[in-house]
């Protein structure tokens, strides 16, 4: 049972959006040759969906400008511009993405108290989406994974897939991929690459 698993591809992190990931539209058409491919039993998508004044905005702590480190309940948090707040043009998928074929949309970062990168869990590791158990209720044997940013929610949703469904082969297609920092996109391969995660391009997957 092979699934795709497309990582945060909305207008927040596409140009024009709040937290503008670069070449973020990029992954767009990409995403959607691998939609079409036929290549996936099961495909679902991660959202980004936090609530006004969430505890990841820099604008919720007096002081603090977006892209430094802060504090989120005590423990180092980079601070983000207000980005995908629920309801929001800015938390809709890119509007060109083949949604209609999306088996299941997860919905992460609701709880202000804690940011959520990865699809699977918040960063403390403690609370599920429920992702982990309804691809291994489905049986999935195979997951690539893609979307925006490889540096942060892309990463953590990887790296969160082998630690949660042991045996699961888990792969990271990097053309339908764009990351925050050239420096992090590198270091977040890498870190994948050593976890035992296969850094592939979806010309691979066209062609299996
Ligand atoms: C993301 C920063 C904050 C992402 C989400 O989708 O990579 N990055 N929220
Ligand atoms: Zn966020």
């Amino acid at each position: 049972m092979k699934a795709l698993l497309l990582v945060d591809i909305q207008n927040g992190f596409c140009p024009g959006g709040n937290l503008p990931v670069p070449e973020g539209d990029k992954v767009v058409p990409v995403a959607n040759r691998l939609i079409d491919s036929g290549k996936y039993d099961l495909i679902v998508a991660s959202q980004d969906w936090h609530p006004p004044g969430h505890g990841s905005f820099a604008s919720a702590h007096p002081g603090a400008a977006p892209f430094e480190m802060g504090q989120l309940a005590g423990k180092p948090q980079m601070m983000w511009p207000d980005h995908c707040i629920q309801g929001t043009l800015d938390a809709e998928l890119h509007p060109e993405l083949k949604s209609e074929e999306i088996d299941l949309i997860q919905q992460k970062g609701e709880n202000p108290h804690i940011d959520s990168y990865s699809a699977f869990r918040d960063n403390d590791r403690d609370a599920s989406t429920g992702l982990s158990d309804f691809l291994e209720d489905q049986g999935v044997t195979d997951l690539d994974v893609c979307g925006l940013a490889t540096d942060y929610c892309v990463k953590f949703s990887a790296l969160d897939a082998l630690d949660m469904m042991p045996g699961v082969r888990v792969r990271f297609i990097e053309d339908a991929s764009r990351g925050i920092t050239p420096g992090g996109v590198a270091a977040a391969i890498e870190e994948m690459r050593t976890h035992g995660i296969a850094i592939i391009d979806s010309a691979k997957v066209l062609a299996s």
